[in-house]
């Protein structure tokens, strides 16, 4: 079975949704392999979302990440990848479909809840990323 990583970000930790991301993801079929809270400093932030270094949303974007904590969460299931991205719905909840957990949760592009790693390597590398 594929493993991939999500991770709740702080604006769902804040408003009381770690339990229904977490219902919505074990209702999908995934595992839970390892899980744990957890808050980014500004540094790690900036490590976590090192491809997006440079581009205009960026600074915000760190500022964001490291202003309260997060879930970190270790997920398996056949085509792990693909399916949490489907389920996590697009970036900006406005163009995410009905259902998805940003259509259903996201505050907007940034406060958008969750992130879902969008290969098997970038999951086997933020998975270290938090669980070492
Ligand atoms: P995703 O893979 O859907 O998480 O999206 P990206 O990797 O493109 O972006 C990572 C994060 O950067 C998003 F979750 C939120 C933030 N972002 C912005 O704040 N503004 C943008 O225009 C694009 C992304």
């Amino acid at each position: 079975m594929e493993k991939t990583f999500l991770m709740i970000k702080p604006d769902a930790v804040e408003r009381n949704l770690i339990g229904e991301i977490l219902k919505r993801v074990e209702e999908d079929g995934f595992k839970i392999i390892d899980l744990k809270m957890d808050e980014l400093t500004r540094y790690r932030a900036e490590v976590f979302y090192e491809v997006h270094r440079g581009k205009p949303f960026f600074k915000k974007l760190v500022e964001y990440m490291s202003s309260g904590r997060v879930v970190a969460v270790m997920l398996k299931r056949a085509n792990a990848v693909k399916r949490l991205r489907v389920l996590a719905g697009a970036t900006d909840p406005k163009e995410a479909k009905k259902g998805t957990i940003r259509y259903d949760l996201a505050l907007d592009g940034r406060r958008n809840s969750v992130h879902a790693s969008d290969s098997a390597r970038n999951a086997k590398f933020e998975s270290k990323f938090f669980f070492g």
